[in-house]
This record gives structure tokens, C-alpha cells and sequence, in this order.
């Protein structure tokens, strides 16, 4: 099954979204596998986006990022990356798709609410650094049959 890391940001925690988030993704049929409540440290973030390193939004991305706890989890499903990505709505929030998160809660770049992975293979690296494997929880819900084809 198809996994998917997301975590809600610190403004979605201090705004108390996380609710939210959660409740929209158990609506779409996707699984939780883990969830953590965390604050990440200065370190952390920097490895996560590391990508970023060198872009003019770096510093202001890390500090936003450190600025709170975060909401962390591992989200399953058939295509979970793209679901999970639609669900988000794109990264400026005046860019997402009305009925999405970040159309529906946000309205600056810098204060988007959410991540999602963009792709199988970034979802693996980022559970990866975020989840020790024995965080994953297996399981099965009496409603999968219903859900996934
Ligand atoms: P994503 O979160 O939709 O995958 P990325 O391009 O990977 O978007 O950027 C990571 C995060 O960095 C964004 O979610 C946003 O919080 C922040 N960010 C990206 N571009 C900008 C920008 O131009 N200004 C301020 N913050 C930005
Ligand atoms: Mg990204």
C-alpha cells in the first residue's frame, strides 16, 4: 500500500487544525499508519528540506518550521502521494483548489499549513527520516474492502 508522510505545520497546531487535517484525510478513506507530536529542532528541519538549502525562502522556511510543535504522520492508500497532494491543495494558498486545505484555511505561502510528500519515492526517504520502522503500525480496518478496490 502506498504511503504517504504529512505533518501539520506549526500555524495549523496553534491554530488547532490538526482535528481537521486528520478528519479530512480519514474522510478521503486514506489509513493512518503512525502519528507523532513533536518539536523539531532547528537540525531536523534543515535535513527534511534540505532541497530548499540555498533558496531565498530557506531561513524564514526553517524558523517557521521550529516556530511550534508539529503534527507528523504516515497516511496509506491507493495513490496516498497524489491524494494526499490534492487534499493539500498546491503550495500558495491562492493557488489551491477551492474545497482543498490550503484554499480553505490559508492565504500566504509562508503560512500553508501542511506537507504532504510529492512523490513515491521523496515519501519513502521522509518517512524514513521522521518514523523509526517501528512506529508503522499494520493493520486492516473492517471498511478497506469498501475503500480500496
Ligand atoms: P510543498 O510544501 O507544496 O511541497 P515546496 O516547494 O516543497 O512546497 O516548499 C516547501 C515549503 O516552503 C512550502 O510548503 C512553503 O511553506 C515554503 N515555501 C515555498 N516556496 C516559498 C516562497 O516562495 N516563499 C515562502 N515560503 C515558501
Ligand atoms: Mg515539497
Amino acid at each position: 500500500m502506498e504511503q504517504t508522510l504529512v505533518f501539520v505545520k506549526p500555524d495549523g497546531v496553534q491554530r488547532g487544525l490538526i482535528g481537521e487535517v486528520i478528519a479530512r484525510l480519514e474522510r478521503r478513506g486514506l489509513r493512518l499508519a503512525a502519528a507523532k507530536f513533536m518539536q523539531v529542532t532547528e537540525e531536523f528541519a534543515g535535513q527534511h528540506y534540505a532541497i530548499h538549502q540555498g533558496k531565498p525562502f530557506y531561513d524564514k522556511l526553517i524558523a517557521y518550521i521550529i516556530s511550534a510543535p508539529v503534527m507528523a504522520m504516515v497516511w496509506e492508500g491507493s495513490n496516498a502521494v497524489e491524494a494526499v497532494r490534492q487534499t493539500m491543495g498546491a503550495t500558495r494558498p491562492t493557488e489551491a483548489a477551492p474545497g482543498s486545505i490550503r484554499h480553505d484555511f490559508g492565504l500566504e505561502i509562508g503560512r500553508n499549513l501542511t506537507h504532504a510528500s510529492d512523490s513515491v519515492e521523496n515519501a519513502k526517504q521522509e518517512i524514513a527520516l521522521w518514523f523509526k520502522p517501528g512506529e508503522l503500525v499494520s493493520w486492516q480496518r473492517s471498511i478497506d474492502e469498501w475503500v480500496f478496490e
